[in-house]
């Protein structure tokens, strides 16, 4: 009864979940935000420092980072940590030669203590790019199966039609309701 009462509680209060979008410049972090926020396509430069918005669906009330991904803004990633509920890794499905360097940006979140509880949704973007690489062929490369100690879930999108991102969306809201 207990649980049940925090719960209806939570859903009232428009308690906000934060979640931090991470991934490689250009991997389409900026254009997935403002689809959520407006459902259109902006025209977008590269983000310096970040940009926030609040998102309401499904009467949940989420606060998303989207994190300039430049080689140079990576190492301050961190300062945007503390209380994230949620990472969402944004791949470009088309760059084969920088999959490694963003799966070292991966672990190396995962391994971070204020990430520890953090579950992790990866949308494997521009899937209407013609020889994209598929999520599982993404999933195979990034190791995901090894990934024990934080949920985790990819899904294909795009970032231009929106196709997907909701998708992603309801893991991310079926997980809060699991918890
Ligand atoms: N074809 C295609 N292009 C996309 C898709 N999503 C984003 N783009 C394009 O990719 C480019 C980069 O998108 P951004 O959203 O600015 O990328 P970002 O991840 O925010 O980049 P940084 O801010 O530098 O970290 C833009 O030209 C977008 O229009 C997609 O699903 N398909
Ligand atoms: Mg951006």
């Amino acid at each position: 009864m207990g649980i049940l009462l925090s719960k209806l509680w939570s859903l009232f209060t428009n308690e906000e979940h934060k979640i931090i979008i991470v991934g490689l410049d250009n991997a389409g972090k900026t254009t997935i935000l403002y689809q959520f926020l407006m459902n259109e396509v902006v025209h977008t430069s590269p983000t310096i420092g970040s940009n926030v918005e609040e998102v309401v669906w499904k009467n949940i009330h989420f606060l998303m980072w989207d994190i300039g991904g430049q080689e140079s803004l990576r190492a301050s990633w961190n300062t945007y940590y503390t209380n994230s509920e949620f990472i969402i890794m944004v791949i470009d499905s088309t760059d084969r030669e920088r999959l490694s360097v963003t799966k070292e940006e991966l672990y190396k979140m995962l391994a971070h203590e204020d990430l520890r509880k953090a579950a992790v949704l990866i949308y494997a973007n521009k899937q209407d790019i013609k020889g994209c690489m598929s999520p599982a062929e993404i999933s195979q490369q990034l190791n995901l199966t090894t990934v024990k100690d934080h949920v985790w879930h990819i899904q294909a999108c795009c970032g231009l039609t929106g196709e997907g991102l909701y998708q992603g969306l309801e893991w991310i809201t079926s997980h809060i309701r699991r918890r």
